[in-house]
């Protein structure tokens, strides 16, 4: 049931949970969120996981409301909010802004962090190591030879240009009508899902995300490779990173790797030809006539497909809900392959996203309502 505010309050009806809260994309409080998020950030980057969290909770909780909040006393009530997010928000009523916001903005460390983090196949690890060494730009980085680069680095390098801008729906749907056809190719009875934000209705994105398999059970171990294959014949394929499936179908929802899947899966870029996306003609006679684009693919045995929907089309803090809820509430383990019940010792078998709901006892939350 949903945590309830004092009987007064007009926000009686937030959940702590987001997957008890319908979040569009229309966010009436951006302003507080951007602040918290920036934070939640930071802290990320020390690896300080609790007050990560806490501030990206807290900013999920406000992106859910229906109106914006006007002043601290409306925030009465609501969950997810501690001390210090209260302080923040205050601060934002009376000042116009947060001065613990605007020095992370301006910290030397952050902001490096922010453009280390933002190359393909960077994490806040090697961003923090590239920072102690006394590196400060990109071009610092490319040009340093004691740095070693892994492959995805290298290409995180060698595409930054294209892959750092953002990926907009005409072109995820773009990429969709090559994946598709290719897999089509493989077996007419290919099921395929644009997964990730451009399901929850996003117009743009850093990425696009697939999901895709096919009925009999075990072929599905085919189709990526032949994807890829056929990708790369097409010379399209300019970077693949294949993960081969780990999956066991009797293995429980394990907590530790809960934010990873075992299916098979590949973290691709692919060149886009300009005249192949919609309402795009290929304006640039004399540049370049493609852009690279980063692409996942996930292919999981078709009977688990509806936890694998469910998983990746996200939002991350939806999904972390979805399975916080489950263990805490339910006494259930979710995660991308299935849904185990711990007081019948039971997995709970879904053909569709509404039958986990269901099991779970939740209303159905639309996948545009999940932008927590
Ligand atoms: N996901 C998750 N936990 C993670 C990583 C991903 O639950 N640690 C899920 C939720 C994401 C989805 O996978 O929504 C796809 O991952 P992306 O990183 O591509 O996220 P989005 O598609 O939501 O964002 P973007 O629009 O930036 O691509
Ligand atoms: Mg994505």
């Amino acid at each position: 049931k949903p945590e309830a505010g004092p009987p007064n309050s007009p926000w009686l009806t937030v959940s702590q949970y987001a997957c008890q809260r319908r979040t569009t994309l229309y966010n009436h409080n951006k302003i507080l969120t951007d602040a918290l998020e920036v934070l939640a950030e930071n802290y990320e980057f020390i690896e300080s996981i609790g007050p990560c969290l806490g501030f990206r909770r807290a900013a999920s909780m406000l992106k859910s409301l229906p109106a914006p909040l006007r002043n601290i006393n409306d925030t009465e009530g609501l969950p997810c909010l501690g001390p210090e997010t209260k302080a923040v928000i205050q601060d934002i009523f009376e000042c116009g802004s947060s001065s613990k916001v605007e020095e992370v903005l301006t910290d030397e460390r952050y902001r490096t962090l922010k453009i280390f983090t933002s190359v393909f196949g960077v994490g806040p690890k090697t961003a923090e190591k590239w920072y102690r060494k006394g590196l400060r730009s990109l071009e610092q980085i490319a040009s340093d030879s004691s740095i070693h680069l892994n492959k995805m680095q290298i290409a995180g390098f060698q595409y930054y240009e294209d892959i750092s801008k953002p990926v907009s729906k005409a072109e995820a749907e773009a990429v969709g009508h090559i994946i598709k056809e290719i897999a089509g190719c493989f077996s007419p009875d290919v099921t395929m899902t644009l997964t990730g934000g451009f399901r929850r209705g996003k117009e743009f994105g850093h990425d696009v995300d697939f999901l895709l398999t096919v009925p009999r059970p075990g072929k599905e171990d085919g189709l990526l490779p032949a994807v890829i294959n056929q990708l790369r014949t097409q010379g399209l394929l300019l970077y693949s990173d294949f993960q081969e499936s780990t999956f066991d179908l009797s293995s429980l929802p394990n907590r530790r790797f809960e934010a990873m899947d075992h299916f098979q899966k590949c973290f691709l870029i692919v060149k886009l030809k300009k005249d192949q996306v919609v309402g795009q003609q290929a304006e640039q006679r004399c540049g370049r006539d493609w852009k690279a684009v980063r692409v996942d693919l996930v292919a999981p045995p078709a009977e688990r497909y509806a936890f694998a929907l469910l998983g990746w089309s996200g939002s991350t803090q939806f999904e972390r809900d979805l399975r916080r809820f489950s263990r805490l509430e339910r006494n259930m383990l979710l995660d991308n392959h299935a849904l185990f019940d711990k007081t019948t010792n039971t997995f709970l078998q879904a053909k569709t996203e509404e039958d986990i709901f269901t099991h779970l006892g939740l209303d159905y939350i639309e996948p545009w309502q999940r932008n927590a």
